[in-house]
């Protein structure tokens, strides 16, 4: 990880538009900023989605054609928590579904802590946690005869430059067998006086999440970036549907970063992109999912229509 963390920071600070990958917001900093992030009155997108998964699950498994009696396997990439999952697999086994869930985690200790809560919660829930990379899981996944449901939620996808997400989804589907489905979490295109709170709450939770990321470089890369010479500046261009994270230097300065025996130097207003946070409408979707097997049977809202589980199957 840190000679790839080392590459990818050199390489973006070396860029003309300087970025740095929102992957590495999540240490164990990180981890719990964004838990906080997802408590904050802002931040809509967490709650949406648990109205979803507390108040429709029933027309989630009747969208996602479940039976009963047939086995299933069920696939939760990158699950935390485990919050809103915990609603489906409880009404599911409230009615006697015959699965097993399958959270796959990069994070040991994030399965660790699901699997004790699912334990401890719906003790009669089978729990297999794999730990891994999805895409390792996943063909190992295509091995087994019984149909699988994958859950990928949270607007994770989002986080994708569009292209990143394309190859992504060809992935997944390359992974699954015919029939078997997917209920993929996004957050709706929608006003600039919603989204953009959600990135620029009050309490400035959301600008320590970025700031951390300077944190992260000065500890492990040994470098002398001031936190108190950078802000938190989040954008959104409801056009595209896009929000973008960006930390500014605010004034002209030199950063050493010694692991690299290299000095960035940043221009006053300069900008580094730390973050992409795309929204969706059906057209996007379409466009995402593009020549792959992975086609839209249904979609389900919040009441407030404010975010969408769309719900694919696996064709040919
Ligand atoms: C994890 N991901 C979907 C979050 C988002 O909304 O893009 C990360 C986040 N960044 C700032 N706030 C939350």
């Amino acid at each position: 990880m840190n000679n790839n963390f080392q590459r990818d920071i050199d390489l973006g600070l070396s860029a003309q538009n300087k970025t740095l990958p929102s992957k590495y917001f999540y240490d164990e900093i990180g981890d719990a900023l964004f838990v906080e992030i997802m408590k904050m009155p802002e931040y809509y997108l967490t709650k949406a989605e648990f109205d979803i998964f507390k108040n429709k699950s029933q027309e989630l498994i009747k969208v996602l054609k479940l039976n009963p009696s047939t086995f299933f396997e069920l696939v939760e990439l990158g699950a935390g928590d485990g919050t809103k999952t915990k609603q489906l697999l409880k009404a599911l086994d409230d009615q006697n579904y015959n699965f097993e869930y399958m959270p796959i985690d990069i994070s040991k200790n994030a399965l660790k802590h699901l699997k004790a809560s699912v334990n401890a919660e719906l003790p009669t829930v089978r729990i297999t946690p794999k730990q891994g990379d999805y895409f390792n899981v996943l063909a190992d996944l295509k091995q087994s005869e019984h149909p699988i449901v994958v859950l990928f939620l949270g607007s994770n996808i989002g986080n994708l430059p569009d292209e990143r997400a394309k190859e992504f989804i060809q992935k997944l589907s390359d992974n699954l067998k015919v029939g078997d489905r997917v209920l993929l979490g996004v957050d709706l295109i929608k006003s600039e006086s919603i989204v953009l709170p959600a990135y620029n709450d009050a309490q400035g939770i959301t600008k320590r999440f970025n700031l951390n990321l300077l944190t992260r470089i000065n500890k492990e890369l040994d470098a002398n970036f001031d936190l108190n010479s950078f802000t938190h500046q989040p954008e959104y261009i409801e056009q595209e549907g896009i929000a973008r994270s960006f930390l500014v230097s605010t004034k002209d300065q030199t950063v050493a970063i010694r692991s690299l025996n290299k000095t960035f130097t940043f221009a006053k207003n300069e900008k580094i992109q730390t973050e992409t946070s795309r929204k969706y409408n059906d057209y996007i979707m379409k466009g995402i999912l593009g020549e792959s097997s992975l086609k839209i049977i249904d979609r389900l809202t919040d009441s407030q229509n404010l975010f969408a589980d769309y719900i694919l199957e696996n064709g040919h």
